[in-house]
């Protein structure tokens, strides 16, 4: 690491050998992974764009440790990023575990100086991003996302909170600027504008990213969407809820990485996972050992996409029946048989309008992927650059279309109908 780069006094990146030495005083994991140090596996096994991630096994069980680098892995010490977002993460995991149990990794030890975070080793578990290349279908993964995104949101939002636990939670994430602030440019601003960091299939995809540059129409939904992003302190967001932050198997799902956690609108969270699975649905051409190979697949990617969106909204619409403690819509204005039916329409028109902050982000996240910086494995992974461009083409008209025409989709399936028939749709290519 060069001098340039300013890290608390006691950090240092730690390397296996360094990190054996740290975990031996530690007795939370040591006593957990059992017999003599010096015989503990240790690997560093980070492929994400942010952290070092090791993986531990001593005796008796394993660990995972993830620390913090003072830059960003995925550019290099060119780009300083603070330490301080493991505490960011570290609080997250702790909100999420209370309100979502079982769907997140246990913590075992948390370390502010070294930034350092060491947790339950998921094994078998796989990055799902990994398991839907390789087609593997998952049944419980829509019970269960949707059930950790009902909860965590419903209960970190002013429906279940005092408005004084509510402006404590907005205090104590407010100091994660400098995540949000990649999310505030790497999502909503430079895909939509010549950036250096930028890139996308070329030529092939060239025509339909200057079409994006030149969309009056979509620069203002994405400035919306920005402003809300920035503005709407609505719950404790995971901030960064995409398949690549899920490690599950077909029993077991569980919430990795919630580093770009803050207060913020419902809808970004949800509309991740969805922008997710879409973008998969649109890989699948190029996984396939031949035409319609996978159609199975792209049929459960569909299913899952709705069943998440359909779980979300009946979960969340429940808790707030039930468990409505908050300070937000007072019981007392809706205790007459006529409150009670004002207040049944309010809650469908806030479902309503939570649906099209999620059909807006979700389009805001496929368009990142795919002309921004950072981009997902489900389509780098496609060799053959003109079968990528046409599924990225698809993704981006979809993704355009939910941004810019939001009502034209009603309900999830209208998405997912939508998704199908751009599926079929040759898209013109550059090049
Ligand atoms: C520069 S970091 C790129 C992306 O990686 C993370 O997973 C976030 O999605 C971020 O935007
Ligand atoms: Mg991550």
């Amino acid at each position: 690491m060069t001098a340039l780069l300013k890290v608390p006094p006691g950090y240092r990146a730690h390397d296996p050998e360094s990190l054996r030495v740290y975990l031996a005083g530690v007795p939370a994991v040591a006593e957990r992974l059992g017999g003599d140090p010096a015989a503990w596996r240790i690997e560093e096994v980070g492929d994400g764009n942010l952290n070092l991630v090791f993986k531990v096994r001593g005796p008796k069980a394993g660990a995972a440790v993830k620390q913090a680098l003072p830059y960003l892995r995925l550019v290099g010490e060119g780009w300083p990023l603070p330490l301080e977002r493991a505490h960011y993460e570290h609080m997250a995991l702790t909100h999420e575990a209370r309100h979502a149990p079982g769907l997140t990794p246990e913590i075992y030890h948390y370390d502010a100086t070294l930034a350092l975070i060491a947790m339950e080793l998921l094994e078998p578990h796989i990055i799902m991003r990994h398991g839907m290349i390789a087609g593997t279908v998952y049944p419980k993964f829509a019970e269960d996302l949707s059930t950790f995104a009902a909860r965590t949101l419903f209960f970190t939002s002013d429906l279940a909170l005092s408005a004084a636990e509510k402006k404590a939670m907005i205090a104590a994430f407010a100091g994660n600027t400098e995540l949000c602030k990649i999310t505030e440019d790497l999502i909503f601003t430079e895909p939509y504008m010549v950036a250096e960091r930028n890139r996308w299939t070329s030529p092939f995809l060239d025509p339909h990213a200057e079409a994006i540059r030149e969309d009056g129409d979509l620069k203002v939904a994405v400035s919306r969407l920005k402003a809300k992003f920035m503005g709407l302190a609505e719950a404790m967001l995971h901030g960064d809820l995409h398949t690549g932050s899920i490690m599950l198997t077909v029993e077991d799902t569980r919430v990795i990485d919630p580093e770009f956690a803050f207060m913020g609108p419902m809808g970004f969270d949800t509309g991740a996972v969805i922008a997710n699975l879409l973008i998969n649905y649109f890989s699948q051409a190029g996984h396939e050992d031949g035409p319609g190979e996978r159609d199975a697949y792209r049929r459960w990617v569909l299913e899952a996409t709705a069943g998440f969106w359909n779980g979300f909204s009946a979960k969340f619409l429940k808790l707030w029946e039930k468990e409505a403690t908050g300070d937000a819509y007072p019981a007392p204005l809706f205790a007459s048989p006529e409150g009670r039916l004002r207040l049944a329409g309010e809650r469908q028109a806030w479902m309503l309008r939570l649906f099209a902050d999620t059909l807006g982000f979700a389009g805001a996240k496929m368009v990142r992927r795919i002309l921004g910086l950072a981009h997902n494995i489900d389509l780098e992974k496609i060799a053959d650059e003109r079968v990528r461009a046409s599924a990225e083409a698809r993704a981006l008209k979809l993704a355009r279309d939910m941004m810019v025409n939001t009502a034209a989709y009603p309900s999830i399936e209208a998405v997912t109908a939508q998704a199908e028939r751009l599926n079929a749709w040759e898209p013109k290519l550059g090049g």
